[in-house]
């Protein structure tokens, strides 16, 4: 049944955020009516100090959507969103953010950004999900959430690298799209890499089929 990562299910990325998601807020129904198709239900979280480095507005001059260099990469300079602690680093409402075992926050180190639910964008920290799945000796995992073309695609291609067989649950996506095909071009590289892109009404359908 395999592990349901959620990525970055947060009310600063939904519709009237921070860094709003165009129509981010769709994909919570669809994380809710999955839940139950997963043995085990997880979450990242992007969980930014107030002066993290990715923020514009900690450098001076700069506007969000420009590049800098952060942590020896390259990086999309931010407005500020999911600081730690804030209403807008908070779960989505209506999120059944009860059935998430634990949540793993991402993006605490000022100095480099995490897009990945596993890895800092440097690739030298890790947030605990990966020694969780492989201390539990999972195999499959399935990804939804936001960003498709930021969080959810860095996240995805990780549990990959780590090994693990990757579903993505497309229609549980959303991109920012700051150029536009920026999303689907983010699926077209994850299905490349080896990820099955699968609907909800799939997964849905096969479980019913067990069951039935
Ligand atoms: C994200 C940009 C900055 C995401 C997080 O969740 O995709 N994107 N921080
Ligand atoms: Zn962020």
């Amino acid at each position: 049944m395999g592990t349901l990562i959620l990525v970055d299910l947060q009310n600063d990325f939904l519709p009237g955020g921070a860094l709003a998601v165009p129509r981010g807020d769709e994909t919570v129904v669809v994380a809710n009516a999955v839940m139950a198709c997963f043995a085990r239900v997880v979450a990242t979280q992007d969980w930014h100090p107030p002066a993290h480095g990715s923020f514009a507005a900690n450098h001076q001059g700069r506007v969000p959507g420009e590049m800098i260099e952060l942590g020896g990469v390259a990086q999309v300079l931010w407005p500020v969103h999911c600081v730690q602690d804030t209403p807008g680093s908070a779960f989505a409402p209506g999120l059944a953010a009860q059935r998430i075992e634990r949540v793993f926050v991402k993006g605490t180190d000022p100095g480099v950004d995490s897009y990945s639910g596993f890895f800092d964008n440097d690739h030298r920290s890790a947030t605990g999900l990966g020694d969780d799945l492989r201390e539990r000796g999972e195999t499959e995992v399935a990804v939804l959430g936001l960003a498709t073309d930021y969080c959810v695609k860095a996240t995805a291609l990780d549990a990959l690298r780590l090994g693990l067989r990757v579903q993505l649950i497309v229609d549980g996506c959303r991109a920012v799209d700051l150029q536009p095909g920026d999303g689907e071009r983010a699926i077209a590289e994850m299905r490349a890499a080896g990820i099955e892109i699968v609907t909800s009404a799939e997964l849905l359908a096969a479980a019913d089929a067990v069951t039935r």
